[in-house]
């Protein structure tokens, strides 16, 4: 097992590493920008190393400072977390070559789920269920018309260097190509420095829900089932719950075997997910890999009762999964706690948390690395925490979050708390009658 991790993060996940190294004996270090000094990460890690400036690409995307603190600190692995470095394949190369082991996937296998063009043919040869749609780059909007008119309208413009949403673009009809085609190239090539884009059938009113895998060394592929992740908004999930109120025992062993073949299929080893668009048929496609733990990680370790840090940790030091699946034994509901105001468009509220007070008692979880006097800064995300209920029905985790969201007290920065406090007394939500558009017709009461 390792001595010593460097926890390449901040904010809650960093905490959340920290809190089972210490459960496993496991050394830690923190390291942090210098607006972020009076984290509760660099207070609680064994040591801290100072990595740069506040802007992530001096600190937390700084490669070189990251390397020069693992060696002073002579740690013998890091982790990533989510967001910054974690699907950073260069990252987990200079790791590999400095003998540090990168708590995460290869970056040959980062690199094969990165660009989704590639994804989606290794999929196709894994008999995964994929998006009807073009095998490869588009290459003249002539070529794409064509293609449009073979899959059926509407269609989808994706970026091969995309993900989360960027650069994608909906095409209803031929007239609409022309302008669509362009404006996805364009905007490919300036966020992604690549400009190769890809056509889907566009699928209607789908749900998001993805499945927990953990692989490990010798190809043993394990699945955690699944977590719906529908209620978003802009890309960005606000709720997540497992298991997924739309979910048969049938669909989960399809989408289960399915995600084992994909992981299967590139020998993954760490943990990961495998998003699936559903739509209202219940036919299920692969949208992506995340090749990384996610934020909403804890509603999975709620109704399966694993902790899947000290998976991750476990098999990077090369323990054995034991290839069976994990089926949910509760219910668990996440709401992620954001300073960002609801009634103004959700717009981000960074500031100074004058006063606090965190829920608890029965069933009621807190991930969160703030304190009274924390102040969220606007350089990061505006993530203040993630709040989780675990109960044996839906309904008992919905009426303990509607409580706990009661009693939670945030001030000093607007928060998302008064929008999930509406969305647990929504009828469609508390029905489970969801999809992804469901955040584009919610509309605050004051
Ligand atoms: C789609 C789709 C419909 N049809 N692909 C959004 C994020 C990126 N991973 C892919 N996304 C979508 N791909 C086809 N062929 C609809 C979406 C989509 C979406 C997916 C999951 C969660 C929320 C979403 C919101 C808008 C669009």
């Amino acid at each position: 097992m390792f001595k010593k991790i460097l926890i390449a993060n901040r904010g809650e996940i960093a905490l959340r590493v920290i809190r089972t190294c210490r459960e496993m004996g496991i050394q830690t270090v923190a390291v942090y920008s210098t607006a972020d000094s009076e984290s509760l990460h660099v207070k609680f890690a064994d040591e801290a190393v100072c990595i740069g400036r506040p802007a992530s690409s001096d600190s937390y995307l700084n490669i070189p400072n990251i390397m020069a603190a693992i060696e002073i600190t002579n740690a013998d692995a890091v982790h990533p977390g989510y967001g910054f470095l974690a699907e950073n394949a260069k990252f987990a190369e200079i790791c590999r070559q400095s003998k540090i082991k990168f708590i995460g996937p290869t970056a040959e296998m980062i690199n094969a789920m990165g660009d989704k063009i590639t994804a989606k043919e290794t999929m196709i040869k894994a008999g995964v269920p994929v998006v009807p749609g073009g095998e490869g780059l588009l290459e003249s909007v002539e070529q794409a018309k064509s293609l449009a008119k073979q899959i059926g309208y509407p269609v989808i413009l994706k970026a091969t260097a995309g993900g989360g949403g960027k650069g994608m673009r909906i095409v209803w009809e031929e007239c609409e190509m022309e302008k669509a085609y362009d404006t996805a190239k364009m905007e490919a090539g300036a966020s992604f420095k690549n400009d190769g884009i890809y056509m889907e059938k566009f699928v209607e009113e789908p749900r998001h829900i993805e499945i927990q895998i953990v692989g490990d060394q010798y190809g043993n592929v394990s699945h955690l089932s699944e977590r719906d992740c529908s209620i978003q908004r802009r890309h960005q999930k606000l709720v997540e719950e497992s298991p997924s109120p739309f979910m048969t025992d049938e669909l989960r062993q399809k989408m289960g075997d399915a995600a084992k073949k994909a992981a299967e299929a590139i020998g993954y080893e760490s943990v990961g997910t495998i998003e699936f668009l559903v739509d209202k048929h219940r036919n299920f496609y692969f949208m992506e890999m995340n090749t990384r733990i996610q934020v909403e990680h804890c509603v999975t370790e709620e109704v399966i009762n694993f902790d899947l840090i000290k998976e991750q940790i476990g098999v990077a030091a090369g323990e054995k999964v034991s290839g069976k699946d994990y089926l949910p034994e509760m219910c668990a509901i996440e709401c992620r706690i954001n300073a960002e105001d609801p009634y103004n468009d959700f717009r981000p509220s960074p500031g100074k948390i004058t006063n606090l007070h965190i829920p608890g008692g029965h069933g009621v979880r807190v991930d969160s690395h703030v304190y009274a006097g924390y102040t969220i800064s606007p350089y990061y995300d505006s993530m203040i925490g993630k709040l989780i209920t675990v109960a044996r029905t839906r309904k008992e985790a919905i009426d303990t979050m509607y409580r706990a969201l009661s009693e939670y007290v945030i001030e000093g920065v607007k928060t998302t708390i008064p929008f999930h406090l509406q969305l647990m007394k929504n009828e469609d939500f508390i029905s489970g009658d969801f999809n992804t558009k469901f955040m584009d017709s919610f509309i605050m009461k004051p």
